[in-house]
């Protein structure tokens, strides 16, 4: 684990914090690497039932790191779909398909790639002087990291298309009115809020949590009919794990039932 990601495991909980303040948290391979790292060990260890996602200092993140991206006259232009097919769009996959939940912990300005990486999270908290900016098209790209799905998809093709093409930063607290993310909360409470959000979702039962994030997301591409069929095998899964077992009998013992994340 290198020093541009910052990893913690502490209650069930994984923080992860992007570690590059100088430059706001900005990507580069170095931090890719170890981000995707880190989910990695969130899939495979039992001990992580909640990922954490954060950043170091004043921004969440600014998106790909530009001073990597400074072009001379009569330097080739760069094909960047590469980068993005290297790294942003794995890593979108790789979250979307972690059984477990992210919560996002938006603590400053999100831009660009940064931006649509924090809506590819469960569940999104900023703190009200966060913003979210799809810087894009100041720079003559286009959203990219699922941006041009999470937008029309969250908050619907009129305001996708306003907050993509005028790049104006969103404060928090806009983008929570806009269904973009789950809930604003006041500065100085963000880290122990979202701490004690990621407790108690790694003390529920994981593998249903996990069921739900396949089952919502494929929501918008199902019909009504599709979706029972998939909520009918999903539920099939969840029936067969020891914290469903727990929780009837804890329901029948009129107790708490202690959930194990199987
Ligand atoms: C940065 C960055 C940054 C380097 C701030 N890089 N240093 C995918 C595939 C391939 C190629 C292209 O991209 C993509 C996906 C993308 O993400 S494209 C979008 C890239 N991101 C942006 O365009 C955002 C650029 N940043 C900004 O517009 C501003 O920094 C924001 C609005 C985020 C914050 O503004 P301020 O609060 O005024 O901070 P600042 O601009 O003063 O930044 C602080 C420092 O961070 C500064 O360095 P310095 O040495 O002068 O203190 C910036 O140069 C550095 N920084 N973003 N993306």
């Amino acid at each position: 684990m290198t020093n541009s990601i910052l990893a913690v495991v502490a209650d069930g909980v994984q923080t992860i914090t992007l570690n590059r303040p100088d430059k706001l948290n900005a990507f580069n391979p170095e931090m890719h690497a170890a981000l995707r790292a880190a989910l990695n060990e969130a899939v495979h260890s039992e001990d992580i039932r909640c990922v954490l996602l954060t950043g170091a200092g004043r921004g969440f993140c600014a998106g790909q790191d530009l001073s990597e991206r400074e072009m001379k006259a009569g330097d080739a232009p760069r094909d960047l779909s590469t980068t993005i097919e290297a790294y942003y769009n794995p890593l979108v996959k790789a979250m979307r398909a972690l059984p477990k939940p992210i919560v996002c912990a938006v603590n400053g300005v999100a831009a660009g790639a940064g931006a649509n990486i924090a809506l590819a999270c469960d569940i999104v908290l900023a703190a009200r002087s966060a913003s979210f900016l799809q810087a894009f098209a100041r720079i003559g790209l286009i959203p990219d990291s699922g941006g041009t799905w999470f937008l029309p998809h969250l908050a619907g093709t009129a305001r996708a298309m306003g907050l993509a093409m005028l790049a104006e930063k969103l404060p928090a607290e806009d983008a929570a009115r806009m269904g973009l993310i789950w809930k604003v909360v006041e500065d100085a409470e963000l880290a122990h809020e979202a701490g004690a959000l990621c407790r108690q979702l790694a003390a529920q039962p994981t593998v249903a949590l996990g069921l739900m994030k396949q089952a919502i997301y494929a929501a918008v591409n199902n019909t009504l009919e599709e979706q029972l069929a998939l909520e009918a095998k999903l539920q099939r899964e969840a029936g067969w794990s020891d914290d469903y077992r727990e929780a009837v009998a804890a329901f029948l013992e009129k107790r708490k039932p202690r959930f194990k994340g199987r």
